[in-house]
């Protein structure tokens, strides 16, 4: 996986940064050649329309695709699926080629070729991959073709020829979190294979899978949302102590040292008190604790600030709250006192 590299070839003119914002249902992706200039547009539903690309992704909700939950499928067997990337009855997670009807999720396709301007197909390749260390994409079709898959390295065969009209397809993903896939656009204006236009810009497409994912998303502009040392789970670029992955699960704002949660109003850091002569130990989670949720957090407790440390508690209240947050206050379950408590953000089973 290459990582923050290419960072300049996408700031192509008429593309403003900003943080990223969600795009849903039937988008067609249209690399479009005008007046001497690669261009990338997304064409979604109203009241979207027609947007320059790279400013938007696309969310994915970890949750069982036949039970309308989300985009999880499980690989099939047979050694042809071994392109995807993951073993055979493990899960991936792909935004489908066709869908039910009633489908709110994001599907996308490769749209229209411009009438008149090419002499022959548009010809698509796979410039590069970021995302989850280890994971792989791929593109491909219902039918079986195989358009870009990384599992086997990115090599010229990652090209497609795009068909002159619309087309849909698959794209798999073998783990959660946020991806950017880069694909180039040639093609040659003729006559016949002739006056090549050169390779376009590298359009960024980005792919949120899970609710931590789409938070991340939602956090950071496209200048830094893939930069690991400033949005990853263990950074904390507004140097207020707690890492992204805490400001995540405890409803804390990333890129600001305010200690009041945005969503919940409440305190971002976790509030120690008294019970019944026990410690107790007040903080906020989301009411979801489904798969999608990535994160949680979780209470432990200790004798010793070197531990050992003792998950569990008793919970003394739970306060629901505005956009689906909680406010839990847990009390110290063991037999002596305990003196100290902390909140950590473990993965949902
Ligand atoms: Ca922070
Ligand atoms: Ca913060």
């Amino acid at each position: 996986m290459m990582k923050g590299i290419f960072s300049v070839l996408w700031m192509a003119p008429g593309m403003a940064l900003g943080e990223l914002a969600p795009m849903n249902g039937h988008i067609d992706i249209l690399p479009r050649y005008l007046n001497g200039q690669w261009s990338w547009s997304l064409d979604a539903p109203s009241p979207i329309g027609l947007v320059a690309a790279g400013q938007h992704y696309f969310p994915g909700v970890d949750g069982d695709f036949f039970a309308d939950e989300g985009i999880r499928f499980t690989r099939p067997e047979g050694d042809f699926w071994d392109i995807l990337g993951v073993a055979e009855e493990e899960p991936l997670w792909i935004f489908p080629e066709s869908i039910p009807s009633g489908y709110e999720g994001a599907w996308l396709g490769l749209g229209d070729t411009q009438t008149g301007v090419f002499s022959g197909v548009v010809r698509l390749s796979l410039l590069g991959v970021d995302g989850p260390p280890g994971g792989h994409f791929t593109m491909f079709r219902d039918d079986g073709a195989v358009i870009f898959a990384t599992a086997d390295g990115i090599t010229a065969a990652d090209a497609f020829n795009k068909p002159a009209f619309h087309t849909h397809v698959s794209w798999g993903f073998s783990k959660k979190g946020l991806w950017r896939v880069r694909i180039v656009a040639s093609a040659f204006l003729g006559p016949g294979q002739t006056n090549p236009t050169g390779p376009s810009p590298a359009s960024p497409l980005y792919f949120a899978i899970g609710n931590q994912a789409r938070w991340r998303a939602e956090q950071f502009d496209a200048a830094v949302v893939m930069n690991d040392a400033i949005a990853g789970s263990d950074a904390d670029p507004d140097a207020d102590g707690l890492v992204n992955a805490l400001e995540y699960v405890l409803g804390g704002d990333p890129n600001s040292g305010s200690g009041v949660g945005p969503v919940h109003g409440g305190s971002i850091h976790p509030q120690a008190g008294m019970n019944a002569g026990k410690l107790t130990i007040t903080f906020h989670r989301r009411q979801d604790s489904s798969s999608d949720m990535d994160l949680q957090p979780i209470a432990e407790w200790a004798y010793s600030l070197n531990g050992p440390w003792i998950p569990g508690g008793t919970v003394l209240s739970v306060v629901p709250l505005a956009g689906g947050w909680e406010r839990v206050t847990l009390r110290d379950a063991s037999g002596d006192v305990a003196k100290f408590a902390r909140i950590r953000a473990v993965p949902v089973p």
